[in-house]
């Protein structure tokens, strides 16, 4: 590797060679001069916040000499580099997770070999733990300083956070690419039952996980036109595309460890800022202020996560991130390429960019335009190195959450983008009209341009998968889905092998270590892992198959999850005010029911609080109808329904949704009669960290989309790997937890995806009776029984079901549901220990979900990329 330095003052350097601290003594010397250096504090002014901002650039301190040596090494073996391109990481706080992750290497330490080290399996938490003791520090408080870093919506966005965690741990040389937003998804408060959202601004304090890059500087530009003066050039020969608005993206870094590696990864943020260059011609009307103005305007490009999940909102801003981050992303990336001075040919063997959803599709067109307009290449040279480069993930086949650009406003604000992708559907016509002579409407059904209505769009789909080498689903159902459905014309052109599942995981590390340190210790204990190696080879966890009916070992299992639940029952006392809804005494015999999730209709919030109703609405009337409470807690036992998560600010039915939740939570909790029977709670702002103390926390988990309508579902996975039981559709990844885990560890319920359009086709004609249940429930919402001050309040709820023609099949998954809802507090309340078995034979079989076993798979079928081990 290249260096200015001569080569006689390596011997400086080598002398003062930075050295990462490995015992607490050395990160209590760390921790005290970042306080007095770095924060200009000291011992009589540090608090927990500057604890916290001390305990990360100490841990960072170390992260940044193994990302450096990562990155030495990464280069110098010259492997296929690997970059996973998404607008969204849905990171959650970073000090806990470095923990549990870094090492040091003893082999440049004397100071090793005590139990003091980092090399020894867990012990770098606990001994930072007892160090910040010694400090005057308690870890905890400390830990609960950081903000989450909530680049992210929801599923995808978590997904690209433990697929950056898992490919760092796997040793891939890979690099994640994404905005650095001002401001994450927004905060959500709770007022009268309503959502209201308020601005996170993450950045209030400095960041300690990211390292400007300010040498790092790419020029995008917008708008403008293109140069065609030269008549004799046509669109796909070298073009000139003046700009017309320029912007600066400027480098991020955040260190990505992995675990029991040195292996650090880079997570590249790009942020705008104005450019330097001046345009005096312009502005020589003397209006200083306006021309600054207009410059400070760039930063606005970076400034906010649009806050929408499965939705595709097409605002002029958005388009804007997208091209910004694909475009210095791509240059970033051919940058480096360049360095090496490999032939262009050489690209997609040096090279794989994964798409994450259609977001950053813009990049393969930006690719090509590098190739055939900077850097002179034939195009059909250039786009055989583009298609063999690119691979794409889809994550729905929802209509409204794909993504589609009015052809006008993708010409305005790229005009020689739109070019090349009109060359790029030309060509691809062409070679379909080769294959299927005659068929216009083949070809219309598969145009990038669809021209259905009085707009024309850009589909970025289809330009995705012409694209690209590989288009994959994120579980089995969902890749069969698009196969059949919304891909299906691409299948018949390019054959079906161009499709392929990664089945979604999740990063061990966080979900369960991190999450659950109880029950990692309890695992690690019992199948004699003192080390954590199950946390990289989860199959080690069947070895819990055995203690599955071993009372004394179902008693700890049960412990466990009786400590998390109290560790619930603070959080929620907290967020109540202080007010306890929980009974303690009763905890062990109380059913946690939780669903935490984006509220989204096809989710079906609406059919759970339903559920809550007419549970609630059977208790009183078995009351009413002169039964003891005792017996009626025969019939419903104890149970704590739990809810969580936001709404689009824009998406009218989901918030209505989240004030029914409240509504009937004021009306429930308040009810003395049914005494603790049931109570119901909504978890505001829920966000990656308050998932990790909701997840362990669950006896029972809510999956319960309709049929055919969630891609995947990552947190069922986190439920099981916790040791709660699922009630769910057969949907998604359920239908993969239920084959690992076995069917009878899991409540599965409802229609299934191939009966869903007959069924929706038969609610257009009749009303259908609706179930008695259902009506009930419906009755009661009618009536103002939630809403006494507007008894029309929930109106659109019942409508929808109604007279609208029930898109999401409540009505017909009801009974089911309820039925099953029936059988889990049997099982729950009649034989704890064949729960018990359920719940440890779960986490016993729920290795194939770790996330590591993704990344090998698109390693392997889609990157062909290897790791590149630290020596
Ligand atoms: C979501 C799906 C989930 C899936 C995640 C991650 C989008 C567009 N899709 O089911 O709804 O688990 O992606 O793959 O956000």
């Amino acid at each position: 590797i290249e260096t200015k330095i001569p080569a006689q003052s390596r011997e400086v350097w080598n002398k003062h060679k930075v050295q990462k601290f490995s015992t607490a003594e050395e990160f209590e010397e760390k921790f005290i001069s970042h306080v007095e250096w770095t924060l200009a504090r000291s011992l009589y002014n540090c608090d927990d916040i500057a604890a916290y901002q001390a305990t990360s650039q100490s841990v960072r301190d170390n992260l940044v000499i193994d990302w450096n040596k990562t990155q030495q090494r990464q280069t110098a073996r010259d492997g296929k580099k690997v970059y996973y391109l998404s607008l969204e990481f849905l990171m959650g706080r970073a000090l806990d997770n470095a923990l549990i992750n870094m090492r040091t290497d003893t082999s440049t330490h004397d100071v090793g070999s005590t139990d003091e080290t980092l090399t020894k399996g867990n012990t770098s938490r606990e001994m930072i733990r007892n160090a910040m003791k010694q400090l005057g520090f308690k870890l905890e408080d400390v830990l609960e300083q950081e903000p989450d870093a909530a680049l992210g919506n929801g599923g995808l966005g978590r997904l690209a956070a433990c697929f950056v965690d898992s490919l760092a741990t796997g040793n891939y040389p890979a690099w994640g690419y994404g905005l650095r937003y001002q401001y994450g998804i927004f905060a959500q408060k709770i007022i009268n039952g309503y959502q209201v959202e308020t601005p996170d601004y993450w950045l209030n304090f400095s960041n300690p996980w990211e390292i400007d890059r300010w040498e790092i500087q790419v020029p995008i530009n917008f708008y403008g036109y293109v140069d065609r003066s030269d008549k004799e050039k046509t669109t796909i020969s070298p073009s000139d595309w003046i700009g017309g608005e320029r912007v600066l993206a400027v480098a991020h870094d955040m260190p990505i460890p992995g675990f029991k590696t040195s292996t650090v990864n880079n997570l590249r943020l790009w942020s705008a800022k104005p450019t330097t260059e001046f345009d005096f011609a312009k502005f020589n009307n003397g209006d200083y202020k306006n021309s600054v103005e207009q410059q400070q305007r760039a930063e606005s490009i970076t400034a906010v996560l649009y806050p929408n999940d499965n939705f595709d909102q097409g605002k002029e801003l958005r388009l804007k991130q997208q091209y910004f981050w694909c475009a210095a992303s791509l240059h970033d990336i051919v940058r480096r390429f360049k360095k090496n001075k490999k032939p262009w040919s050489e690209f997609p063997e040096a090279i794989a960019i994964q798409l994450n959803d259609t977001h950053p599709t813009l990049a393969i067109v930006e690719l090509q335009r590098i190739l055939v307009d900077l850097e002179k290449l034939e195009w059909h040279y250039s786009w055989d190195i583009v298609t063999k480069t690119f691979a794409y993930t889809n994550h729905t086949v929802m209509q409204e959450a794909l993504e589609k650009w009015p052809v006008g406003l993708l010409g305005h604000l790229l005009p020689r983008h739109l070019e090349i992708i009109y060359d790029i559907n030309w060509f691809f016509l062409q070679s379909v009209e080769k294959k299927f002579p005659h068929d216009v409407d083949l070809l219309s059904k598969v145009s990038v341009i669809e021209e259905a209505s009085q707009e024309r769009y850009v589909r970025m789909a289809f330009l995705a998968i012409i694209g690209s080498h590989k288009v994959n689903g994120v579980a089995e159902l969902h890749s069969d889905l698009i196969k059949t459905t919304i891909f299906q014309d691409f299948v018949k052109i390019y054959g079906a092998n161009k499709f392929t599942n990664v089945t979604n995981g999740i990063t061990p590390r966080r979900w369960l270590k991190q999450a659950n340190p109880k029950l990692a210790e309890l695992i690690s204990e019992t199948i004699n892992d003192p080390d954590d190696d199950y946390l990289l080879d989860m199959s080690k966890l069947t070895a819990l198959s055995k203690y599955a009916e071993d009372e004394a070992f179902q008693t700890k299992w049960n412990d466990v999850k009786q400590f998390n639940k109290l560790r619930l029952a603070d959080l929620i006392k907290h967020l109540n005010d202080g007010v306890d809804i929980i009974d303690r005494e009763h905890i062990r015999n109380t059913l946690f029911d939780i669903q935490v999730k984006r509220i989204h209709e096809y989710k079906r919030q609406q059919l759970n609080i339903f559920g809550v109703i007419h549970r609630y609405l059977s208790i009183k009337e078995l009351l009413q109808s002169g039964a003891s409470i005792e017996k009626v807690a025969e019939r419903y036992p104890r149970k704590v329904s739990i809810f969580g998560g936001k709404s689009a600010p824009g998406y009218y039915m989901a918030k209505l949704i989240i004030k029914l939740v409240n509504s009937v939570a004021e009306v429930v909790n308040a009810d003395t009669e049914i005494q603790d029977l049931l109570k119901v709670f909504f978890i505001p702002d829920y966000n990656v960290s308050k998932a990790e103390i909701i997840t362990p926390a669950s006896d029972l988990s809510e999956h319960i989309s309709t049929a055919g309508t969630e891609a995947s579902g990552t947190s069922n996975m986190k439920f099981v790997m916790n040791g709660g039981l699922i009630i769910g559709t057969v949907d998604g990844a359920n239908v993969e937890i239920t084959r690992e885990i076995g069917e009878d560890n899991i409540f599965l319920f409802g229609n299934l995806s191939e009966n869903v359009e007959e069924l929706r086709y038969k609610h257009q004609f009749s009303n259908p009776g609706l179930p008695e249940g259902l009506v009930k429930v419906l009755n009661a919402l009618e009536s103002g029984a939630f809403s006494p001050q507007n008894s029309s309040e929930f109106r659109p709820l019942i409508d929808s079901i109604k007279h609208q023609g029930d898109y999401y099949l409540v009505s017909d998954d009801f009974d089911s549901y309820i039925a099953t809802q029936d059988l889990v507090d049997q099982v729950y309340h009649k034989d704890k220990k064949e729960w018990l078995k359920k719940s440890i034979l779960s986490v016993a079989n729920v290795g194939f979900f770790s996330s590591d076993r993704c990344i090998e798979e698109y390693a392997e079928t889609i990157w062909n990329a290897e790791p590149v081990k630290p020596e």
